[in-house]
């Protein structure tokens, strides 16, 4: 019996330290290649590269160590075995913490008053109020929903939009490409938390940013992304940005990771960038969770979290 580590671009030996640790019985082999795939049971993947599950004939299961899953539904070599996700209040309130802080750093104009403190500047702005402001979150699933209640406790009008239908207190709910139109005109501020999907690729795009609220209180529209980079064209934030169709962005996640040293969104002065760290897999907490559920299927229990493969997330 034992576990694959299949990651890259994290510190894989943290993880195995961890599962050392809380499961010495465990056999653990730290990839991202197993050396022997025969004995592998559940694999633990991150990035993890293409055709690692190939010749596993005793997989029972995947543990993605993120929340998304496009990372593993990508390879054509998949095999048909449960993929699990994470889902954990840790991770949760991560997002929400980034969300709600670049929401606020919008709505309280602080890229101005940062450029006015570089100037030695004692200029003031008009204060608004949270309750004149709507965010819109698209994906109203674990993530979107928690960061959605959070900021409607906050004062702001939330609404939120989701493939099916919804119903959240405080939060008002549209779904589906027929509810996209009222839910965009609406919007103010719009914060994605969408998976990368077929149908969620390159969404958010000059089109869609067209359709946002132009009678908002705020400078302009703002664009909050820490879904995923391909469901932005980041040509179209730029020339949003240039034309004032959207006033500024946050982005968390790009189409190529890391952002190229020579982007020209690092320099744009209305945007913030962070390197994909706006919600961290944090490892102690996941190996409880992933241990947790594996001793659960082991017992007979079924595992929790699995994606939906048609669905894409
Ligand atoms: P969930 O699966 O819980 O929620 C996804 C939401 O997106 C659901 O509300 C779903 O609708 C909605 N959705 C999916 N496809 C569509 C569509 N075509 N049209 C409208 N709505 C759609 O995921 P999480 O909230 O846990 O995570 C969301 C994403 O956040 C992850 O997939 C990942 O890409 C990203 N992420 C980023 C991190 C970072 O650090 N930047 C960290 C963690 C996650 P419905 O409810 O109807 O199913
Ligand atoms: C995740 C991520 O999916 O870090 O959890 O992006």
């Amino acid at each position: 019996m034992s576990l694959l580590f299949s990651i890259s671009s994290w510190d894989v030996e943290t993880w195995a330290q961890h599962f050392r640790e809380k499961a010495p019985e465990r056999a653990l082999q730290l990839g991202p290649l197993p050396d022997d795939p025969a004995s592998v049971d559940y694999v633990l993947a991150w990035q993890p590269p293409r055709g690692v599950f190939a010749s596993m004939p005793r997989l029972k299961a995947i543990f993605s160590l993120g929340a998304g899953v496009d990372h593993l539904l990508s390879d054509p070599d998949l095999p048909d075995v449960p993929i699990v996700r994470v889902v954990d209040p840790d991770l949760t309130g991560r997002m929400t913490e980034w969300v709600v802080f670049q929401v606020l750093l919008h709505h309280r104009r602080h890229l101005m008053l940062d450029a006015a403190q570089r100037r030695h500047d004692w200029v003031t702005f008009r204060q608004l109020v949270a309750g004149d402001v709507r965010v819109g979150i698209m994906g109203l699933g674990v993530l979107g929903s928690d960061a959605a209640q959070v900021l409607a406790r906050i004062g702001f009008q939330v609404a939120g939009w989701s493939r099916s239908a919804k119903d959240i207190e405080g939060i008002t709910c549209y779904h589906g490409e027929d509810g996209l139109k009222a839910f965009l005109a609406r919007t103010d501020i719009l914060v994605s938390l969408l998976p990368l999907t077929p149908e969620t690729r390159g969404l958010l795009n000059t089109d869609l940013f067209s359709q946002l609220a132009r009678d908002g209180i705020l400078d302009g529209p703002v664009l909050i992304n820490a879904g995923r980079g391909e469901t932005q064209s980041e040509d179209d934030i730029l020339a949003a940005l240039a034309d004032g169709t959207l006033h500024a962005a946050s982005l968390d996640v790009f189409s190529t990771e890391p952002l190229p040293a020579d982007h020209p969104l690092w320099d744009h002065e209305r945007v913030v960038i962070t390197p994909h760290s706006a919600a961290d897999s944090d490892p102690a907490r996941l190996t409880d969770y992933v241990l947790g559920q594996i001793r659960a299927f082991e017992a007979g229990e079924p595992l929790k979290n699995v994606v939906d493969r048609t669905a894409g997330y």
